[in-house]
């Protein structure tokens, strides 16, 4: 995942026409697509449609597939084994199931040329007492398997901040929670994260292009801000 804009979309919606619509409209401002479950499930299903093979060709945008696997290692590598096969760029996974799970979803990805980004700590307000107090322990995880970045709350900057740290500058952060869950455009990537993930403020706009337009802008100029200041 190239970064340009600094954001990714979360499109998650379950009509396939809706969400090809929707990704037309904003291919533009972002960098990526990321979806979920209910988005490929459904359509595959219903109409055998491979929602994360037609974004890719409609778009010519990465896809990153967000399973967020969380199963014993032989099972999370056949479930990211089946998001290779769908054709995904990158995969979510967990990281709380351990070193050998969390492996063995990174050199499968690897065998499909995909990314594995790990989530050290969700961006809800439930991850404070449980997840956070081993985010630090999961980032560390996530660097010594491989992973190529990992997923922490735009909620909490001073957390992705503390990411940044531990991760170093080798590894992606890319932050959700921006938008409907309270995170400020830019805020992440001000405290270190690469990229912003948006869903329902930009999926559920009236007006999806201008809004994606208007926060891609907050990234972008988030991201210079940042540059610039290393540089200094
Ligand atoms: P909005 O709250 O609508 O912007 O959507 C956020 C998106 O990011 C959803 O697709 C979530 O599944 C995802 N997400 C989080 O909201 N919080 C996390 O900590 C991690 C993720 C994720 O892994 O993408």
């Amino acid at each position: 995942v190239k970064r340009r804009y600094g954001l990714i979309v979360a499109l998650d919606v379950i009509e396939p026409e809706q969400a090809i619509s929707i990704a037309n409209q904003i291919k533009e401002y972002i960098d990526a697509i990321k979806v979920s479950i209910p988005s490929v499930v459904l359509p595959l299903a219903r109409n055998k449609i491979n929602i994360i093979s037609r974004l890719r060709e409609v778009t010519g945008l990465p896809v990153i597939a967000d399973w967020k696997v969380a199963d014993v290692p032989h099972m999370d590598s056949m479930i990211v084994d089946v998001l290779g096969k769908l054709g995904a760029t990158a995969v979510i996974v967990h990281g709380f199931m351990g070193e050998d799970a969390v492996s063995s979803c990174v050199k499968t990805a690897e065998s499909y040329c995909m990314e594995t980004f790990v989530v050290v700590e969700l961006s809800s307000p439930g991850a404070v007492r449980v997840m956070q107090p081993l985010g630090e322990e999961l980032a560390l995880l996530a660097r010594g398997c491989g992973a190529s970045g990992i997923i922490a709350p735009a909620t909490r900057p001073e957390r992705v901040q503390q990411y940044r740290k531990i991760v170093g500058e080798e590894m992606m952060i890319l932050s959700p929670g921006v938008g409907a869950q309270g995170g400020i455009p830019g805020c992440a990537i001000r405290a270190g994260a690469d990229f912003e993930i948006v869903g329902r403020s930009i999926v559920n706009s009236d007006n999806p292009a201008e809004q994606a337009r208007r926060i891609s802008l907050e990234t972008q100029r988030a991201i210079n801000e940042r540059t610039g200041a290393q540089e200094t």
